[in-house]
């Protein structure tokens, strides 16, 4: 191995203002995203995909080895396929895995096993992560890696203006079937991206954000 290269840091971005008033309008910004389970069917364009994608891979990853994959599904059959399968893990859930607990924590989300919304929303981004490189090598902090990528992609959708879901069915090993991933692709998340329905209605709940001192401790 040869010693490292080095380039200068150049091509910064300026928000050319204030790192508070910067920081301030991001924030008037993200807060006004929800995640969406009533999509229209109406159109996103492949490019925009394309460039939501090269946004979340845009994210730090363990050793820069990039342990993601984003299947982004469009076709008809296969978002059916997806569909079925997801609702069948669903009505598994709802009726015998979820503990009542858990039931009783959603309840506020309106959620079922009905999940409509993985035919209507004209995309289906499936995350996922790669435990090992396509070559079989090594992959480092592959969950957190693939955790900021996917934040990512929500924000840069949300400032497209587009609406996402972050959907898990659990066990989502289907997704890896249907969709004819190798063994060392694991799906990691389901994203249901598109415009809202124009009646689309979302939890009262959901809007309620924790006060800034529950969540942040200065020392
Ligand atoms: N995967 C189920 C249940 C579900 C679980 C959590 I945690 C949520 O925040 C929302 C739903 C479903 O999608 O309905």
């Amino acid at each position: 191995m040869g010693a490292p290269e080095f380039v200068p840091l150049t091509d910064r971005f300026d928000p050319g203002v204030a790192p508070e008033e910067a920081a301030r309008r991001f924030h008037d910004e993200l807060r006004r995203r929800r995640t969406v389970r009533h999509f229209s069917d109406r159109a996103v364009s492949r490019e925009t995909v394309e460039w939501l994608v090269r946004c979340a891979t845009t994210a730090p990853s363990g050793a820069n080895k990039q342990p993601w994959r984003f299947v982004c599904v469009q076709d008809r059959e296969v978002k059916r396929a997806i569909r079925v399968a997801a609702e069948k893990e669903e009505r598994e859930f709802y009726a015998h895995r979820a503990s009542p607990e858990w039931l009783a924590d959603l309840e506020p989300l309106g959620t079922d096993p009905n999940k409509e919304f993985l035919e209507v929303a004209p995309w289906l981004v499936v995350i996922f992560k790669l435990v090992r490189a396509d070559d079989g090598s090594n992959h480092y902090y592959v969950s957190e890696s693939v955790g900021l990528a996917a934040g990512l992609f929500l924000a840069a959708a949300h400032h497209a203006g587009l609406a996402t879901l972050t959907h898990t069915p659990s066990p989502m090993g289907f997704l890896a079937e249907v969709l004819g991933r190798p063994a060392h692709e694991k799906p990691f998340l389901l994203v249901p991206l598109g415009h809202p329905a124009d009646d689309c209605v979302v939890p009262k709940a959901a809007l309620v954000r924790k006060p800034l001192d529950e969540t942040m401790i200065i020392r």
